[in-house]
């Protein structure tokens, strides 16, 4: 019998969900049901903002550098369940154990930044025009947040936006994307041991268009945080745009790694290997397009070749495991839809893998790594997110190409150039269109304590973790302190003969 998990509203924990309920089940071995999670709507988005708008104000008047100290114990509490989170979490979406243990440290990285933030969270102090007046800004939280968070990252993401949001004062509502439900409900109950109020977080399972529609469309939301696709997040705009909501949004991604001709290629190719695989490609920030300058192209792609075709595809909590499965069926089906259009695209060449494996491995959602060379900017495969192990490699004759080719692109997120030319290094910091650059690392691997983010269709124009993660849940306020005496009028008294 699979356990019954719930949603977490107002302190108690409710199995029943007015929809029904459904299960999650092991990509890498479907017969495996993790739960049985409620089905929730309307309903239950109801009573869980309700909730959260009645904590909000005890909540928000305790002293950050209280709520810091209970986010420090979230922090230690994800370091003690590390392990067990990790193992969950894998058997849940795939991915392989020494990565879902990054994704809990990440969280835990997470706890302790925002911790430390509850005795900071600067404002600014500034002189005014006028004598014995004093001015400041300070942050006030905006309400009740709604968060909707990917599979991908089950723990990382919910924390990088339930953190930021709880030190800012606001209380919440999470949606766990329903392939990580369970990963979702341990940061629940870490959050309840740690000593956060009742009503101050809670968890609501569900779909997207029914339980996360309801949420985003709640009246008494005052921000939602959205990662996911750029469909769903204009959908998203457009509903919050509509009542002058606050959005962020954390989309797609089509990341690029140029290597040129001047590279380490062997930790080009290690970078790629890792860019592109890792996580079974199923990142935001994953590398699926390999520009690479044609002095290097055949040796680097034939190396990249024998070194993809020998990861170890495999159930992800076995510890030999490189490449866990991709997290379903329906994701399967559309990495394996990319491979056929690419191998219809003219000119672009299947090196390797581009099908699901056979043998015991065909129970699960598994995909081989794909390499595709001979590609160019006008085909599918070169514009498309795929978010599966598929790495597309494009030959360039410059420098200039290279950046041309890493621009043309709908999305802007992660990007990464190898070179050892520092002149090159700090042209493409200038000038390639994302949110992050790296110089001589892959595209995946940012820390949270650096803005997290994309330009174009990745986002609109938020960053999540570190300082700015603030700005997406709080509102500044402008305070002037008049201490004269007299009514002093700024902009006239300070030119009375203008
Ligand atoms: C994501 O895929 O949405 O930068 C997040 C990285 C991770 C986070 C990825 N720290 O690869």
């Amino acid at each position: 019998m699979a356990a019954a998990y719930g949603n977490f509203i107002n302190g108690k924990w409710i199995t029943k969900g007015s929809r029904g309920t459904f299960e999650n089940r092991s990509p890498a071995d479907p017969s495996d049901v993790i739960g049985i999670f409620p089905e929730s709507g309307h309903e239950e988005i109801e009573a869980a903002v309700r909730a959260a708008a009645e904590a909000l104000p005890a909540w928000s008047r305790t002293p950050a550098p209280r709520r810091g100290e209970i986010l420090r114990r979230v922090g230690d509490l994800l370091s003690k369940h590390k392990d067990e989170i990790a193992k969950l979490a894998t058997r849940e979406m795939g991915k392989v154990l020494a990565e879902t243990r990054g994704d809990v440290q990440e969280g835990i990285d997470c706890a302790y930044y925002y911790a430390g933030e509850g005795r900071r969270m600067f404002g600014q102090t500034v002189p005014t025009e006028l004598p014995n007046k004093f001015g400041m800004s300070i942050r006030r939280p905006i309400g009740v947040a709604g968060l909707i968070t990917p599979w991908n990252f089950p723990l990382a993401i919910p924390t990088w936006k339930s953190f930021p949001a709880l030190i800012c004062g606001n209380t919440l509502v999470l949606k766990p994307a329903e392939d990580s439900p369970a990963t979702a409900v341990k940061l629940m109950e870490i959050f309840e041991e740690a000593g956060v109020p009742k009503g101050v977080v809670n968890l609501v399972h569900g779909d997207g268009p029914n339980t996360g529609a309801a949420l985003v469309k709640h009246e008494k939301i005052g921000v939602i945080s959205f990662t996911g696709s750029s469909e769903t997040g204009r959908e998203i705009a457009r509903l919050t745009g509509g009542s002058l909501k606050r959005c962020s949004l954390e989309l797609g991604g089509k990341n690029a790694q140029i290597v040129m001709e001047d590279a380490d290629l062997d930790l080009a190719i290690e970078g790629a290997l890792w860019g592109a695989f890792g996580t079974t490609g199923q990142r935001c920030t994953a590398t699926s397009r390999l520009i690479v300058h044609k002095k290097v192209a055949s040796e680097l792609t034939g190396r990249l070749v024998e070194q993809a075709k020998k990861l170890k595809l495999g159930n992800g909590l076995e510890e030999s495991t490189q490449v866990g499965p991709l997290v379903n069926k329906t994701q399967r089906e559309r990495v394996a839809g990319y491979c056929m259009v690419g191998q219809e695209e003219d000119g672009a060449k299947l090196l390797l893998g581009g099908k699901a494996p056979g043998g015991k491995l065909s129970k699960g959602y598994f995909f081989e790594p794909t390499v595709f060379a001979g590609v160019t900017p006008k085909m599918r495969i070169f514009q498309e997110e795929i978010f599966g192990p598929v790495i597309g490699i494009v030959e360039v004759k410059s420098f200039e190409e290279a950046i041309a080719a890493l621009n043309d692109s709908r999305y802007g997120l992660s990007s990464s150039i190898y070179t050892k030319d520092v002149n090159r290094a700090f042209k493409a910091i200038e000038q390639i269109e994302a949110g992050i650059t790296y110089i001589n690392g892959p595209t995946i691997g940012a820390e949270v304590h650096l803005p997290f983010g994309g330009v174009k269709d990745t986002g609109n124009g938020h960053r999540e973790a570190g300082i700015t993660g603030l700005d997406i849940f709080s509102e500044w306020k402008a305070v002037y302190v008049d201490y004269s005496g007299k009514l002093q009028k700024a902009q006239i008294d300070t030119h009375p003969d203008d």
